[in-house]
C-alpha cells in the first residue's frame, strides 16, 4: 500500500481578498472616510501586536488587476482565532467600504519526507517550529495560488510510492534553492479545509522572480505531471503608513 507522507502542521492561515467599494467610499463623508480609517489603523496595530507577541503575523498588499484591491494573510494559533479576527474586521467601520472578493483557509504545513536525524523528532527543532510559525516578510511583493497533484490516469501522485515522491520533491527543492534570498515560499495544506489541495504564497522584492521561479518549477517533473494550478493573485505591499494615501480620494 501507498504510505501517505507524515505532515507537521503549524499556524492556521486565511488569505482574505477584499475589494475596495470605490463609489460608496467617495460618496462617504469625509467625517465617516476619517472614522473607517482609524477603525483600519487601530485593527493594523492589533495585528501587530500579536506578532509582536509571536501569537501570529499577517502580510498586507494591494492586488494589480481585479481581482480584488486588498490581499491579506493572516496566521494565528486556531481556527478560532482566525475566526475572530475576520469577524471583528467584518464588523468595523472600514469593511462597509470592502467587499469580499475572495478566501482560502489552510494550515502552514512541512512533509516529513527525509528520515529523522539521530531518532530525533524533527517536529521538536527549533528551526522547524520557527518555520511552522513563521513571521511572514515584509517583503515588497506578493504572490498566491492554490495548487493541486494530479489524479489521472499514469499521472497520479497518490499512487506514487513515498520514495518516489520524496525524490521529486529534493528535485523541486534544488530548484527552489536557486532562489534563496530572492523568493520566500510559505506551503500551506488545505486538503479537507478548502477548494484546493495546496495554497501557495511567495515573496520577492522584484516580482519578476515569481514568473522566474514558477516558469522554472514547470519543469521539474513534479510540477510538469503532478501539477494543477488555480488562480494567481499578485500584489506589492501596503504598508500602515500608506494606508490614508491608498485611500485617499
Ligand atoms: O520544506 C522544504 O523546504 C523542503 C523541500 C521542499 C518541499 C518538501 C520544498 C522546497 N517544497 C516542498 C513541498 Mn515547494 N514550492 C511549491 C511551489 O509553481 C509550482 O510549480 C509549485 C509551487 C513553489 C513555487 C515552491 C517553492 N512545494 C512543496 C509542496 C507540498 C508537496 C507535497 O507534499 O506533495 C508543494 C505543493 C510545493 C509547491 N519549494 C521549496 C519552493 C522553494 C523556493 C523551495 C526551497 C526552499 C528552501 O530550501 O529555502
Amino acid at each position: 500500500m501507498v504510505e501517505a507522507v507524515e505532515t507537521m502542521d503549524g499556524w492556521y492561515s486565511l488569505h482574505d481578498m477584499r475589494t475596495v467599494d470605490w463609489v460608496s467610499w467617495k460618496m462617504a463623508s469625509a467625517e465617516e472616510r476619517e472614522e473607517a480609517i482609524t477603525s483600519f489603523l487601530n485593527l493594523i496595530e492589533k495585528w501587530e501586536a500579536v506578532e509582536e507577541a509571536k501569537n501570529g503575523s499577517h502580510a498586507m498588499y494591494t492586488v494589480v488587476g481585479q481581482k480584488a484591491d486588498l490581499l491579506f494573510m493572516f496566521l494565528r494559533p486556531t481556527m478560532e482565532e482566525l475566526n475572530e479576527l475576520e469577524t471583528e474586521f467584518n464588523k468595523s467601520k472600514m469593511a462597509e467600504f470592502l467587499i469580499p472578493a475572495h478566501s482560502y483557509v489552510s494550515i502552514i504545513e512541512l512533509a516529513k519526507y527525509r528520515e529523522s536525524k539521530d531518532g530525533v523528532d524533527p517536529e521538536t527543532l527549533p528551526e522547524i517550529q520557527a518555520r511552522l510559525k513563521p513571521i511572514l516578510p515584509k517583503w515588497e511583493h506578493i504572490c498566491f495560488y492554490p495548487m493541486n497533484r494530479r489524479r489521472i490516469g499514469d499521472e497520479n501522485w497518490y499512487t506514487l510510492e513515498k520514495d518516489v515522491r520524496a525524490k521529486l520533491l529534493y528535485e523541486h527543492s534544488k530548484t527552489g534553492r536557486k532562489y534563496a534570498g530572492k523568493v520566500k515560499q510559505f506551503i500551506t495544506g488545505s486538503i479537507g479545509i478548502d477548494d484546493w489541495e495546496w495554497g501557495v504564497t511567495l515573496f520577492a522584492h522584484d516580482a519578476l522572480e515569481f514568473k522566474k521561479i514558477v516558469y522554472e518549477m514547470r519543469f521539474d517533473e513534479v510540477s510538469s505531471r503532478y501539477g494543477e494550478f488555480g488562480y494567481f493573485f499578485v500584489g506589492n505591499i501596503l504598508k500602515k503608513q500608506a494606508v490614508p494615501a491608498f485611500l485617499h480620494v
